[in-house]
């Protein structure tokens, strides 16, 4: 290559650059440096939101002071029923109703009732364990017994012992005495005084059929007997006589 070529390369290739009135042949562009060192730390940063509670923290040392009473438990069962209580006072008085005698349907029950109660009676009467006289009934079941199982069996049966209060009552008695071949205690009994008898109520006999001479006892015999023939006997309380009973 020539000198003139060399230069024309050089004007056309190779600017030139002038610094401090010197001509500088500047090149390419260089490599990168390296990276500077890491600048400060920034600012803090705002407060974040509060975090959720921590768990729980372990079980302190024993001998700690106790801690507060617990909460109250479950409600416990019902206990049992209590006694029954007094009675209540009266009641209102309920609405007005149908007069009886226009209510069919109870004079029908009654009807019933009355029909039914007179053919039991006419059976009883009819067999002779029955007899009625005026508002009272005697009846007998037949058995003889000492005069507390009669007082018994008697009021068991919803009555008590046979007491005759007119004539008519005693010949009631005495005809049930005489078809069971029985003498039958009265519903009668000595009081503290001998002689002197009264009703089972505790008031004084009214009307009396003693047998001639009796009460004899003397506060010997405080029970009183019917005879066959409808006369009367102070007598121990302990023989068996026949059971009548009045309703
Ligand atoms: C006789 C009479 C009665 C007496 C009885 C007792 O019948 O004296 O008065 O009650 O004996 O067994
Ligand atoms: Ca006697």
């Amino acid at each position: 290559m020539t000198l003139s070529s060399l230069v024309l390369a050089v004007t056309f290739l190779v600017p030139y650059l002038v610094i401090d009135g010197t001509e500088v042949c500047s090149g390419g562009p260089g490599i990168p440096g390296t990276p500077g060192t890491p600048g400060l730390p920034g600012r803090d940063g705002r407060d974040g939101v509060k975090g959720d509670p921590g768990p729980p923290g372990p079980m302190g040392p024993p001998g700690g002071m106790p801690g507060l009473p617990g909460r109250d438990g479950l409600t416990g069962a019902p206990g049992s029923v209590g006694e029954r209580g007094e009675k209540g006072e009266k009641g209102d008085m309920g609405p007005p109703g149908l007069p009886a005698y226009l209510d069919e349907e109870l004079q029908s029950v009654l009807q019933d009732f009355r029909q039914h109660i007179l053919q039991s009676m006419g059976v009883l009467i009819l067999q002779g364990t029955m007899l009625q006289v005026g508002e009272k009934v005697f009846s007998t079941n037949g058995q003889s017994m000492n005069f507390q199982k009669i007082n018994e069996t008697c009021a068991k049966a919803g009555g008590s012992v046979a007491t005759p209060r007119n004539a008519e009552e005693n010949s009631a008695i005495m005809s049930l005495v005489q078809k069971y071949n029985a003498y039958a205690y009265l519903g009668l009994s000595e009081g503290k005084t001998p002689g002197k008898f009264y009703y089972l109520n505790g008031s004084a006999v009214e009307y009396t059929n003693w047998y001639s001479g009796e009460p004899a006892g003397k506060g010997r015999e405080p029970c009183v007997e019917m005879y066959k023939d409808g006369t009367w006997n102070d007598r121990s309380c302990l023989q068996y006589r026949l059971a009548v009973c009045e309703f």
